[in-house]
């Protein structure tokens, strides 16, 4: 089991959760803000800044208000790939992709933020690991659209192993939605991010409700 070791963290992920992540272009009209207002109102413990399409100076304004917004609201906040804007804001977390900063290098000038990695096979999930990470991204569980030249993986066998021997938090992604969760809920997964189920649906309460009666858990 790779992570056995006891870290004390200043701030970590739940055992169990919905991770909401943001993805203007699949929100039917609504904005990120008002998306993540949804997400909050809705009862989602954690969300994920993500937006690949603007500027940096537009992602900032938009994670500063977020910040406040979830600050507020007692969630937790990670922004993707910008270490810059989340320290700005003084956001949570920080994830990154296999092509990103290095986990260590983030460590080293943000110790006390949660650092999340997306893997997509068990030796990348052993490496992100050893070299510190909070959590890892687990995925794509299932095929999905929303991200382009996303790395393959055996996805819900995957899931299983990490399940099996990796002792930190982790998340499963992609193509996640109510008509499958239960499937990888049976894999080991436990908290499950979504972009298109959550932001695609016009009625937050409604699919996050949803989703959580499939999961049966009342601790979400
Ligand atoms: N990383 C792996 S799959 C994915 C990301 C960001 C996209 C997830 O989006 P969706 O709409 O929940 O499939
Ligand atoms: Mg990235």
């Amino acid at each position: 089991v790779y992570g056995l070791e006891k870290r004390i963290f200043s701030s970590t992920l739940p055992d169990t959760c919905i991770y909401g992540i943001t993805g203007e272009k699949f929100s039917k009209g609504r904005t990120n803000i008002e998306v993540v207002r949804e997400m909050i109102e809705s009862g989602i413990k954690i969300i994920q800044y993500r937006e690949k399409d603007k500027s940096k100076k537009e992602k900032y304004e938009e994670c500063k208000i977020i910040r406040e917004m979830t600050k507020k609201a007692n969630v937790t906040f990670v922004v993707n790939d910008d270490m810059d804007i989340a320290m700005l804001v003084q956001a949570d977390g920080i994830h990154v992709g296999q092509d990103d900063i290095p986990i260590e290098e983030i460590k080293k000038i943000a110790p006390n933020m949660i650092v999340g990695v997306s893997t997509h096979n068990k030796e990348q999930a052993i490496e992100a690991v050893e070299k510190g990470a909070d959590y890892i991204g687990v995925g794509p569980i299932f095929d999905t659209s929303t991200k382009e030249n996303v790395e393959k993986s055996e996805g819900l066998k995957y899931l299983k192993w990490v399940s099996e021997n990796i002792n930190i938090p982790y998340v499963a992604i992609g193509g996640i939605k109510k008509e499958n969760i239960l499937d990888a809920k049976i894999h080991g997964g436990k908290c499950f991010a979504m972009i298109s189920e959550l932001v695609g649906s016009l009625n937050m309460n409604e699919i996050v409700l949803s989703i959580k009666k499939i999961l049966n858990e009342g601790e979400f």
